[in-house]
């Protein structure tokens, strides 16, 4: 457990997808283990989940693929059974988020059906999902990554659809103003790590201002998001994750005294948003917080 919480809190397991996954199946095995009576068990399951989910504290994806193992073990009425029923929610959990991944890329391939240039920041499993299908489709797509400072996640991007034959372009962070301008930009296609009870997108940092942008220019925006990463939270209850100075630059290149703000996430007002593709289709943003939030357990085991 403490080895799969370190991958995911040092991001060499990242990616809203990826992180609720390992988070599950971690719990599930670690709860699978655990020695003692229901108390005993319960307690256990529930640190576990505390201290995984305090990893990436911004996703719901996380929290609720917790929640997903561990609502069961805190409704089973015997440790055996608790201990039992663990794995197999964390498997289920895993393959739900495998098929949300699939409708939204059968989705998501037929709104890019025409064709055209696509703009993407981050990178994004769904998103890549949904690009490298229309592409072998037949849409003719080119896609403009960001390279999405300071982890550059947009290496990642470029090679998974290099290796997917989509035709892409890498861009600096600070291009995105001009390369909406510039080069007939049809589509903003991103992630969500958190999508907020009133519809509010909490994704990579500069997700915020490429939509604005986009937004000028009459280009529609979309994000590809599961049903999973959906909460009944409100936007303010949710908090921004800030990560270390020295991922954006090392300590010695800062004068001292100097601040370092470094934080990975930002909000996205729904209104910025044309839609999120759901498992269930693209869907406005009020759309989809209603059809996902009728799906999520009504209490969050995960308090
Ligand atoms: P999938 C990433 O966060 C990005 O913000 C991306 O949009 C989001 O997860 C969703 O990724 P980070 O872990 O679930 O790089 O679509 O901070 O793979």
């Amino acid at each position: 457990m403490p080895e799969a919480a370190d991958a995911i809190r040092t991001m060499r397991v990242r990616g809203a997808a990826a992180i609720a996954c390992l988070g599950a199946t971690t719990l599930g095995h670690h709860v699978a283990g655990l020695a003692g009576g229901l108390p005993a068990v319960h307690a256990g399951a529930r640190r576990a989940a505390g201290i995984l989910f305090a990893t990436r504290p911004t996703a719901v994806s996380l929290r609720n693929g917790l929640g997903a193992v561990l609502a069961p073990v805190l409704a089973a009425t015997d440790a055996d059974a608790a201990r039992a029923e663990a794995p197999v929610a964390a498997n289920a959990f895993v393959a739900a988020v495998d098929a949300s991944g699939q409708a939204i890329a059968e989705h998501g391939s037929s709104l890019l059906a025409a064709g055209g240039a696509v703009l993407t920041h981050c990178h994004s499993t769904t998103v890549i999902d949904v690009l490298r299908r229309a592409q072998a489709r037949g849409a003719d797509l080119h896609v403009y990554a960001t390279e999405t400072r300071p982890f550059r996640q947009g290496l990642v991007t470029v090679r998974a659809l290099h290796d997917g034959g989509v035709p892409c372009t890498l861009i600096v962070d600070s291009a995105v103003s001009h390369v909406l301008e510039t080069k007939a930009i049809r589509w903003v296609l991103v992630g969500a790590d958190t999508v907020a009870a009133d519809g509010t997108l909490f994704n990579k940092v500069g997700t915020a201002g490429v939509c604005a942008l986009a937004q000028r220019r009459g280009v529609p925006v979309h994000s590809a998001a599961g049903f999973y990463k959906f909460t009944r939270q409100p936007p303010g209850a949710i908090p921004i994750e800030e990560r270390a100075p020295s991922e954006v630059v090392p300590d010695s290149d800062v004068p001292p005294g100097v601040a370092v703000f470094n934080p990975v996430f930002d909000r996205t007002a729904p209104g910025l948003l044309t839609s999120y593709i759901t498992e269930a289709g693209p869907r406005t943003p009020g759309e989809a917080v209603r059809q996902a939030l009728g799906r999520l357990p009504a209490s969050e085991a995960l308090a």
